[in-house]
């Protein structure tokens, strides 16, 4: 029996409205961007498979949610069911970074009394001469929400794999740790999935279709 994956995390991107969450996604699950993209409505869901250390695969499920309002209703029942979070803002646009404290204390409170892994995910770092946030403001918050800070951009393929990979990577070292533990009806960890369970009938056809004579 092939291990299709050792391990599940589901991870959750979060942050206002047009921060570029869905784009991040389709960079990192699809390797395709566009300069149009409609507003994520509801949450939608993406999945790749990484490698974390030789023979351990990890397969990241990850929800991509509306940052618009009037979906935070639907938005708020994934909170729990997450182990990472990815708190998204868009570096040519001040208020998306000053909402991200929000977005964490609002997220942080829901889930208590368990916790989530962040990152803190600076967007669009193409736009240069736009940029509205530097990297010390974000750097300083990061540090105080004692969270990693990267920044990415989907449109140049900038960082979108560090982003995913330094997340996963928290999580899994937490894990082996016993910090982050599965529990019953908790589905932000997952261990073992394989690849094909063969009943004995379906063993003996599979036999028999193996079988040249
Ligand atoms: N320059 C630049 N634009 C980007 C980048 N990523 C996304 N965008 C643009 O930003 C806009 C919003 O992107 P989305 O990915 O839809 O944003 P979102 O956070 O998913 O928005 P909601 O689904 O409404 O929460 C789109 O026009 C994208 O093309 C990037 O890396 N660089
Ligand atoms: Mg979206």
């Amino acid at each position: 029996m092939d291990i299709l994956w050792q391990y599940q995390f589901r991870i959750i991107l979060l942050g206002d409205s047009t921060v570029g969450k869905s784009s991040l996604l389709k960079r990192f699950t699809d390797g395709i961007y566009s300069d149009v993209a409609d507003p994520t409505v509801g949450v939608d869901f993406y999945a790749r498979s990484l490698d974390i250390e030789p023979g351990i695969k990890i397969k990241l499920q990850l929800w991509d949610t509306a940052g618009q309002e009037r979906f935070r209703s639907i938005t708020t029942s994934y909170y729990r069911n997450s182990v990472g979070g990815l708190l998204m803002f868009d570096l040519t646009n001040r208020k998306t970074f000053e909402h991200v404290r929000e977005w964490h204390r609002e997220v942080s409170e829901d889930i208590l009394p368990h916790h989530m892994v962040y990152i803190l995910v600076g967007h669009k770092s193409d736009l240069g001469r736009e940029r509205k946030v530097t990297r010390d403001e974000a750097e300083q918050l990061a540090a105080e929400l004692g969270v990693r800070y990267v920044e990415t951009s989907a449109k140049c393929n900038s960082n979108v794999e560090r982003a995913f990979d330094l997340l996963m990577r928290d999580i899994y070292e937490l894990m082996k740790m016993g910090e982050i533990a599965k529990r019953d009806g908790w589905d932000g960890v997952k261990s073992g999935l394989t690849a094909k369970v063969l009943y004995p009938a379906e063993e003996e056809a599979e036999r028999e279709k193996g079988c040249n004579c």
